[in-house]
């Protein structure tokens, strides 16, 4: 019984770790942003309007985000990634943006006073 009980422990405990190292790939459609420290890579993008699928890939060592700001510097609403860890990936999608001129920053402290920011042109 007691021997029975390690072998269901440890095979929670494979699945468990086969679960954490599944990172999404990338959507057809997305356009595909790398993040490292401290940039973004592409850092000008362009998209139509709509609804916009960015894949954020981060290869730097620490946690990274993107939010997207209008051209007043005010944060689109929808439009903040969930923190993506170091070696993950993230499916960003914003629904619906407008055309116009944004910029796009990581809003971990100091990453963008530090270049972690570009443009995003929306037409
Ligand atoms: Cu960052």
């Amino acid at each position: 019984m007691r021997l029975l009980a390690a072998g269901l422990a440890l095979t929670a405990v494979v699945l468990l770790a086969g679960c954490g190292g599944s990172a999404p790939s990338q959507p057809s459609g997305s356009i595909k942003v790398t993040m490292t420290e401290f940039k973004f890579d592409p850092s000008t993008i362009s998209a139509p309007s709509g609804k916009v699928v960015f894949f954020l890939v981060n290869t730097g060592t620490v946690s990274h985000d993107m939010i997207i700001r209008d051209s007043s510097g005010n944060r689109v609403s929808g439009a903040a990634s969930e923190l993506v860890s170091a070696g993950d990936s993230f499916v960003f999608t914003v629904s619906n943006i407008p055309a116009g001129t944004y910029a796009f920053f990581c809003d971990q402290p100091g990453h963008e006073s530090s270049g972690m920011k570009g443009t995003l042109t929306v037409t």
